[in-house]
This record gives C-alpha cells, structure tokens and sequence, in this order.
C-alpha cells in the first residue's frame, strides 16, 4: 500500500484539493465550512482543544474508540470583512472566503499550522500539509523505533508483529497517532482520530514539510494548545482517558519466559525467589500452559492442579497472570470455538464466511471484540482463569497476527484487509479499522474483570494498542533482543510512549530474543527497576535468564536493583496516583520537565523517574563512568548524598554494581522496607529521604492498593513540603489532605541531606551527615536551625 501524502509532492498527479472556502455556518455548536470539492466540520472539546473533521464527501458519524471527552459549547465566530475567525477561546481557525485553506493559531503561541489547502485527496487517500519551521523537533507517536525527536523520518500506523526491531524498523505493534510539536518554545499537539492506516511524513520527503495522510474517507484531527509539553499531553489524555490506580502488586518484579510449565518448575521458580530473597510479585505463564494453545484451557497434564497451585504461589507472595491470545483453535471438540460459532462471535467476510488464520493453535478464527455481544461472552469466558486464582491477563498476538499470509513483509502478516469488524451493525472491513483490533480485545478483558471481579483492580497487558489503551491497559514493547542496542533504544521508545498518553510502559528486561550477557542483564535490570512495567521475559530456546543465572556477582547486583524499587514503592505508588489525575507520564523525558533548558533536547539516555529523580543508565558495555547533564538546579547524588550544582554536565562513576541517580534539591522521596513481596510490605513505616533545597513538596497517596475503595474516598493524602532557603535553615511540614484510608504511615524517620551541622534545633539529631526526625502521620511542623 503506497501512501505519498505530501500535499506540495510534484509527482502527485491524481491529487485533488479541496479548493476555495465557498460557505460557511455555525450550528449547534459545530461550525460548518464548505469548500470546493468537500467540507470541514469544527467543534471545541474543552478548553484548548479544536476538532476539525475533513471529507471530500459526507462527514461519517462513527464513534471513537479513542475520544472520551464531549464537545462543549465554547465555539464563537467573527466575521471581520473577509476574514473569519472560530475560536473556543484558546485555539481559533481562520479562513478566507472564496480563498482555499485555513490556519490554526493559539492565543498564547500563535500561528501553529497553515494549511494551504484543508485537505487534499490522492487515490485513496486524504492528508493535510504543512510547512515546518527549522526548529521544530517532533515528539509522541507512541511505540517507535529511533530518538527522542522524531523529525526527518516518515512512520506508518499499522499494528504490526515484527520482532526484528532494527533501529528503523517501523511499523511495531501498536498505534498512538498523537504527534507533539515542539519548537524550543512553545509546544501543542495534533491527534489523528484514525484506526485506519496512517502516515505522518516528518520532514522525510521534504526536510520542511510536515504530512499526515489518512488511507480512509475522513480526517479526524484535534488540535490541541500548549505552550508547555506537559499541558499538551495533560490536555490530549483529558481527551482520550487517563489510567487508573493499577494494583500495588503490578509495581513490583515480575518474571516471565516462554514458557514455564510445568507446574512443578513454576513452584520451584518461586522458591528460588525465596530461598534466595530476591524480591518478586508476579509469575507469568505463557502459552504452553493451555491444552494445544486452546485460550481459556489448561493443559491438565502440565498444570494438573492450577488452582493448587496458585494458592501456593499466594502464600509465598506470588500473583500469576496468564497469557491470553485472541485467536480461538478450529476444532470440533473445544466448546469456545463451536459456541463462537454457533453464537456469531468470529469475524466474517462481507458473503457471512468466517475467516480462519494460522498462529499458535493452528487454524484459527478471531472474535470480533467490535461486537458488545463477543466482548460480554469473552470477558466471561476469563471465569476459567479466575476461578483458578489468576490475578491478570496477558495480551498477546492481538495486531492481530496471522501467520497465513507467510509473507516477509511482517505488515501483511494478518488478517485479509476485505474481512469484517461488526461494530454493532455498523460493519467496517480491516482495512478501515485494523488498528483497533488490540484495543477492542483489551475493553472485552477489561470489562470481564469489572463483572467477574468487581471489586478488585483489572491488570491487563498489552502488545497492540491504540489511542486511549491507557484506559485498559499497561503495555509492553514486544520482542526484543538480548542486544546492547535495545536496551539503549528502550529508553527513548518508553519516553515517547509515555508523552502518548501511556504511563505503564516497560520492555522486556534482559532482552527476549537471543541470550543476555552477565553484563546486559545487570545493566538492564538495573534501568528496568526504573521503568513502570518491570518485567523480565526471554523466548523459549534461550538460556536461563532469571536474576540468578548469570552467577553470584549480578544475582546480588540484580537483588540490589529490584530491592531498591522495593523501596521506592511510596513514592512509586505516589507517581503512579499522580499519573492517574493528569495524564503526565511516570517515566520522562528530561525535555518534560526542563522545557526551557536547551541541553536536554538531545538526552536520550537519561530520564526522570517520577518528578524528582533523575536516572542515567549505562546503555553500553565496559562503561564504568558515564557523562551525566544536570539540568539547571541543585541536585543530589542519591548513593552518596553529595550536593551537586545543575547546569552542566559530570563524569559520573557507574561502577558494574550501581545505576547512576540523581535526586533534584527540594525533593522528599518517601521510602519503605523492601520484602519479598509488595504482600508482605509494611507501608506503616516509612523513611523520608528530604535534600534540601529552597522549596519543594510532595503528596504521598496510600491506599488499599488493591481495591477499587479508593474511588469512594478510601484514601490518604499527606502533603508533605520543606523549605530551606541555605544550609542553615530548614522548615519542614506534613499536612493530612485525605484522611479516608485507615491503613497507611504510623511512623516515618525522617533525614535530611544537605544542611549544616552545628544548627539548633529541638527534637531532631544531626548523625551520619543527615539530621534525622521522627513523624506519626499526624500533621507536623519540624524546623531546623
Ligand atoms: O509468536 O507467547 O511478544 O512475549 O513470549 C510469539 C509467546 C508469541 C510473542 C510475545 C512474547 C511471547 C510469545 N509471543
């Protein structure tokens, strides 16, 4: 499928634009443009927000998968001679009648596209075109392979299953067409509203021109205001959802291989956990735990007991998630496959055939998740797996993957473009909506949780996506290599996916394909204690890869790594609380929070973990120093202590048995005694790292963590803040925002880095370089000096 969408491309021969404004109306709210040779429809969707849909014919009126927010009635029009102007008050659309194209300006950043036709139409296809300024980098995009910024590259949206991620590979598995515009001062963002497929050439035809090409019959743009990175992502994931708390146990360790069967070796697994206190919440089973890879069975010579042992693994701490892929075995003897037949549930072509595929359990058919109907039956189907002890699911093969087509072309390795989505009777072929089959397979397991078990909190997994999956889902990025190259290539991939909307992100650690050296594997784990999803996995065929396997001096370093995000679980669970209330990412790019700090526009190898601590990773063999940037600020070395000034950059020790941190001045970072398991944490004692600085806060969030409570208000919020003008003087305070969760802090120790000595003081010791005081929970005021 060959897609040129730049509009201002001479070759374009069959190109049709959509010619000269001839009309326009504003009307309940939405405001009507005609042109030439189709139509625009615009509407205000919250403060800083503008849609505008573009047809060469009818506006369709589909629903989006992706958009949960509603259209306001903010859209007010002037009409200035020939000018006209729609605005919601922060963005506003200008055009000319009888003159084509149009122009989007912000209140506080100005012009941001200028577009000299509204659309234009090649073949099939329909895209818009602007110029783009020198300094414009590119951001989001979601899951993609490359650098932070993704200027001077094109990239297709097509959820694909190809698990050779060369560093120019493209498409992957997932589709988040969300693109932030940055130019080193002012940021806004543009989504695309498509599950079709998509293009956004990025200055890679013509190094000036931005295209975004849609292969279907309506562009679906919103237009979204800045000027900072982070109030665009604020902004589009007011648009299309935010995450919800996840349970406290998906924060922890979690180790997968394809596959561990059988039961005997899974329960041994977990005893080596034990035995040797390396920290672990979570045992994944991957497909060979089913009968011949039949979804919602257990293989009963491999797992003859699941239940048993599940109960086990509870009480040693362990939570198991399973596998769970959508394509469903042919076969006359599996009641899934002859009730999805006999009740509709397989996708058809237009003549009511239903298709069938080749992947793991051989032919094959695929539920339609469009349908309530199908999503109902497969959430429930999930009883199987729940009544067995399951805690969460893993969603696998949904692009979804087809082995049929046995092309090279990885793109092509799926379902046939002209088979059917039913949509609740309003049919779309694949090739208008493949790239929601994942995201629709995720609300079907989503919603079997919320009816199978309401009152706990879903974890669902996710290697496909679309826009809003944060919504359902934590993702991860698919096959990797044991490689040094995509450890490092992680790290902006998990960057751009977070600045898409998408907080729970992580990549398999140690590397899925080939096997991992000592070295790789402690260098990954030690980035991966930093990244929200922390999971190890490894194909089948390789060699061990638990923390274990590489012998007693990286056992011990990856104890070291995996204890330390035990620790960090307060202040961990907090970002996550804080990620659910604003769409902003756990794990960021320094260019988030330092916006304005030219330095950090080409990091891609150190980022913030949360708000206030800054991670920089050893991406490559042998180092045993690295160059770190501070931005402008103080900044503290978290092993040391050592106050440090930002600004510039260090020479950092990275030493085999430590990943090197930096915490900012002002920072409080709540801690905890790490335990084998997040079960067995006691998160009624805690300890308060505070670096002084001359301001900072922090609001610590407890709750059950594993309950939906928090929703009606069983929760704590402690607003921690300190002030320290100098090293003389500190002010320290704890103020009880929420009080609805009985469990929580009882008894914090607190210390404080970076003060003098010889300060006076009541109630607070000064020893091993830090004043110490001790907290009950209750509101406090603490001053030194
Ligand atoms: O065709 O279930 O990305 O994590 O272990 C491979 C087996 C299928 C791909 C997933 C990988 C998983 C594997 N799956």
């Amino acid at each position: 499928m060959m897609m040129t969408g730049n509009c201002g491309s001479k070759e374009a021969t069959r190109k049709i634009t959509a010619g000269k404004v001839t009309d326009c109306r504003l009307e309940h709210n939405k405001f009507y443009v005609a042109f030439e040779r189709g139509q625009a429809r615009m509407e205000s969707f919250g403060e800083g927000i503008l849609r505008i849909t573009l047809a060469p014919g009818e506006i369709p009126d589909s629903e989006s998968l992706a958009v949960v927010a509603e259209p306001d009635d903010r859209l007010a029009l002037s009409d200035e001679q020939d000018l006209v102007t729609i605005s919601n008050g922060a963005l506003a659309i200008q055009l000319r009648a009888d003159q084509p194209g149009l122009s989007v300006s912000s209140r506080c950043s100005g012009t941001l596209l200028e577009l000299e036709q509204a659309f234009c139409r090649i073949g099939k296809t329909l895209s818009v075109s602007a110029r783009i300024g020198e300094s414009m980098m590119f951001f989001g995009l979601g899951e993609k392979t490359g650098f932070l910024d993704r200027r001077g590259r094109r990239y297709i949206m097509w959820n694909t299953d190809d698990p050779l991620h060369t560093p120019d590979k493209d498409p992957l598995y997932k589709s988040i067409p969300f693109l932030i515009f940055f130019d080193g001062e002012r940021a806004y963002g543009l989504f695309l509203d498509s599950i079709a497929r998509s293009e956004f050439d990025l200055g890679y035809e013509d190094r000036e021109r931005l295209s975004v090409t849609v292969n279907d019959s309506c562009l679906d743009l919103y237009l979204i205001d800045g000027p900072s990175i982070a109030e665009v992502v604020m902004r589009y994931t007011r648009l299309t959802g935010r995450m919800e708390m996840p349970p406290i146990w998906s924060l922890g360790f979690q180790q997968c291989r394809f596959s561990y069967y059988p039961q005997e070796r899974v329960l041994e697994l977990a005893e080596s956990f034990r035995a040797r206190q390396i920290p672990c919440d979570v045992i994944y089973l991957d497909i060979d735990y089913m009968d011949g890879y039949r979804i919602f069975t257990w293989d009963a010579s491999r797992f003859p007991e699941p239940k048993g042992m599940i109960a086990r693994l509870e009480e040693q701490g362990f939570r198991v998630v399973t596998i769970v892929d959508p394509a469903i075995r042919k076969d006359s003897d599996y009641s899934v496959y002859l009730e999805g037949t006999r009740e509709g549930h397989f996708c058809k072509f237009p003549t009511g055939e239903v298709y069938h595929g080749e992947v793991w359990p051989g032919t094959a058919a695929f539920p339609d998740f469009s349908r309530e109907k199908t999503r109902k039956w497969w959430g429930f189907k999930h009883t199987v797996l729940f009544d067995a002890g399951v805690s969460g699911i893993w969603n696998d093969m949904n692009e979804p993957s087809d082995f049929k087509p046995g092309t090279p072309d990885r793109t092509l390795a799926t379902v046939p473009n002209d088979l059917m989505m039913d949509f609740d009777g309003k049919p779309q072929p694949f090739s208008k909506c493949h790239n929601a089959y994942g995201i629709l397979m995720c609300r079907a397991t989503h919603e079997g949780f919320r009816a199978l078990k309401p009152g706990e909190r879903p974890f669902i997994l996710t290697r496909s996506a679309y826009a809003g999956i944060q919504r359902y889902a934590a993702v991860w990025t698919g096959d990797n290599y044991s490689w040094w190259e995509h450890l490092a290539a992680s790290i902006p991939m998990h960057l751009n996916i977070g600045l898409s909307g998408i907080p729970f992100v992580g990549g398999d650690v140690g590397g899925f394909q080939s096997n991992s050296s000592p070295e790789l594997y402690a260098r990954w784990v030690q980035l991966g204690a930093f990244t929200p999803f922390f999971r190890a996995h490894s194909d089948r065929g390789t060699r061990d890869h638990e923390p274990w396997s590489f012998g007693p001096e990286v056992e011990s370093i990856a104890r070291r790594a995996i204890q330390l995000r035990y620790a960090l679980l307060p202040y961990l669970y907090s970002e996550f609380r804080r990620a659910c209330e604003t769409g902003l990412p756990v794990m960021r790019p320094l260019i988030l929070d330092f916006q304005d700090d030219r330095n950090v526009y080409g990091i891609n190898d150190q980022f913030m973990f949360g708000k206030d601590i800054l991670v920089a990773p050893v991406v490559r063999p042998g180092d045993r120093k690295r160059l770190v940037y501070l931005p402008h600020g103080g900044w503290y070395d978290f092993h040391t202590k050592e106050r440090l000034e930002g600004g510039t950059y260090i020479i950092a020790d990275a030493p085999l048995d430590r990943i090197s941190v930096y915490v900012r001045e002002g920072a409080i970072i709540p801690m905890a005694r790490s335990a084998e398991s997040t079960r067995f944490m006691d998160f009624s004692t805690l300890w308060f790292e505070l670096y002084a600085g001359p301001e900072g806060s922090f609001d610590l969030y407890e709750d059950d963590g594993l309950t939906q409570d928090y929703r009606d208000g069983a929760f704590n919020l402690r607003r921690l803040t300190q002030q320290s003008p100098s090293p003389r003087s500190f002010r320290f305070r704890l103020e009880n925002l929420a009080t609805g969760y009985g469990g929580g802090l009882k008894k914090a120790y607190a210390a404080v880095y970076g003060l003098d000595e010889d300060l006076p003081s009541e109630g607070c010791v000064y020893e091993n370089r830090a004043w110490h005081f001790e907290l009950d929970g209750s509101d406090a005021e603490i001053r030194i000096g």
